[in-house]
């Protein structure tokens, strides 16, 4: 059946909040992602920093360098999430038929709303209105028959871009644009394509599918698809995470173990407190640790049972950290835990063991008073160094890197 779908991308969203709270942003080169002395890189940069050839991921330093008056904020993560839920809000409102993508991205399928509201496009119109009117935003919008379509016309559209590709158009509008502007081609991809004298989506979707396929494996086909504008892969609704994990990069790189393991067991509390939260347990424990030199390496543990404590994922993580540590390593730049293979409790089991049940029960009252008085009410010993080194707020330490700290 013919469908009609739009993909809805909020404009430089950290820094479009940003800027919606505090008018003195407006209008001017702004950064979210940490001070300009910090380490870490750009999260979102206004439209009139990237002027100035401002981009996410580039390190701060760098944008500093491009760009010395651009006011360079460390933005919160919470805040972007509410934003987030009620951009996501407003969306399920036009259409019951949303998949949210990330924080500010979603598609919408929008088959036969054109009786509503006049037309596809005025239907955008309106949707546009509320973001803008209710969270004082910017969305772009793409309209197609097929996702990949919709996302490329509302990429090509910001900002506050508005762009229909007619049906039966799909090809002829692709044609022309550089293969960067396909979803799934990084920089990797496009040099090895740009090696092949393949530079427009036109070109890449003449290649031969075995030549595709030759070079770039089982996602040859993918490419060969998507290039000819087809894609039949549907909206639908989130599904459940497959793991939860948090990490944090360090202000300076380090060797001090109990730093390592306090902030081991913070993120690891994070992780602990969010499986709870969703009711699941998980079978199996992920360390990940970036070095000075930016070497970056996990180790899983899978776990006999599967757990939703604290402990159990503190206790594996500092296994598998202990394991790491021992030969003679570089300092440690970044540290993270997971978890995964996550799975409903295993009520039976449980009853069986009386000690895993008073863990469970403790983890439980921790939750309901950390959910009243906040997360640093309750403090475990091993994380009291961390009292030293990070603010404190209601959510939780403030890390290094607020835009992103969960
Ligand atoms: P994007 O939609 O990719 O970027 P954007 O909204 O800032 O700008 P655009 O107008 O081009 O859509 O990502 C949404 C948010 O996700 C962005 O505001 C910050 C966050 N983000 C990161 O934290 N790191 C990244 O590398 C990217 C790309 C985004
Ligand atoms: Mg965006």
């Amino acid at each position: 059946m013919a469908r009609t779908i739009m993909h809805i991308d909020l404009d430089a969203f950290f820094v479009s909040v940003e800027q919606a709270l505090n008018p003195e942003l407006r209008g001017k080169p702004v950064v979210v992602g940490g001070r300009p002395d910090r380490r870490g890189v750009v999260a979102s940069a206004s439209y009139q920093a990237r002027g100035f050839g401002l981009h996410a991921g580039m390190p701060l330093t760098t944008a500093y360098r491009l760009c010395p008056q651009a006011i360079f904020i460390e933005g919160s993560f919470h805040r972007y999430r509410d934003v987030s839920q009620r951009f996501m809000t407003i969306l399920a409102d036009f259409s019951p038929y949303l998949e949210p993508v990330s924080l500010d991205e979603a598609y919408l399928d929008v088959t036969g709303f054109e009786s509503i509201y006049g037309s596809i496009h005025q239907m955008a119109v309106a949707i546009k209105q509320r973001i803008k009117n209710e969270l004082g935003l910017c969305a772009s919008i793409g309209i197609a028959s097929c996702k990949v379509v919709a996302k490329v016309a509302s990429e090509l559209s910001k900002p506050d871009g508005l762009l229909e590709v007619a049906r039966g158009n799909e090809r002829s509008f692709l044609v022309p644009l550089p293969v960067a502007k396909l979803p799934g081609i990084g920089k990797k991809t496009e040099r090895m394509l740009d090696g092949l004298g393949i530079n427009t989506i036109g070109e890449l979707s003449i290649m031969p599918l075995t030549a595709l396929k030759s070079h770039f494996g089982a996602s040859g086909e993918l490419l060969h698809r998507s290039a000819s504008g087809i894609d039949d892969r549907k909206v639908e609704p989130p599904t459940a995470a497959k793991s939860i994990s948090r990490e944090t990069t360090f202000g300076k790189d380090t060797r001090d173990h109990s730093l390592l393991k306090a902030t081991l067991r913070y993120l690891g509390e994070r992780v602990g407190s969010d499986l709870r939260q969703r009711g699941k347990q998980a079978r199996c424990v992920t360390l990940k640790l970036r070095y000075a030199d930016f070497t970056t390496i996990t180790r899983s543990h899978t776990l006999s049972q599967s757990s939703d404590t604290d402990q159990t994922i503190f206790d594996t993580g500092t296994k598998l950290l202990k394991g790491e540590l021992t030969q003679e390593k570089q300092p440690v730049r970044l540290i993270g835990i997971g978890v995964s293979n996550l799975a409903e409790p295993d009520r039976q089991l449980e009853m069986l063991d009386t000690s895993a049940q008073r863990l469970e029960q403790l983890n439980r009252t921790i939750d309901r008073i950390r959910k009243k008085y906040g997360f640093t009410a309750i403090q475990t010993g091993r994380t009291l160094p961390l009292k030293e080194i990070f603010p404190e707020t209601d959510e939780g330490y403030t890390l290094q890197t607020p835009s992103l700290s969960r």
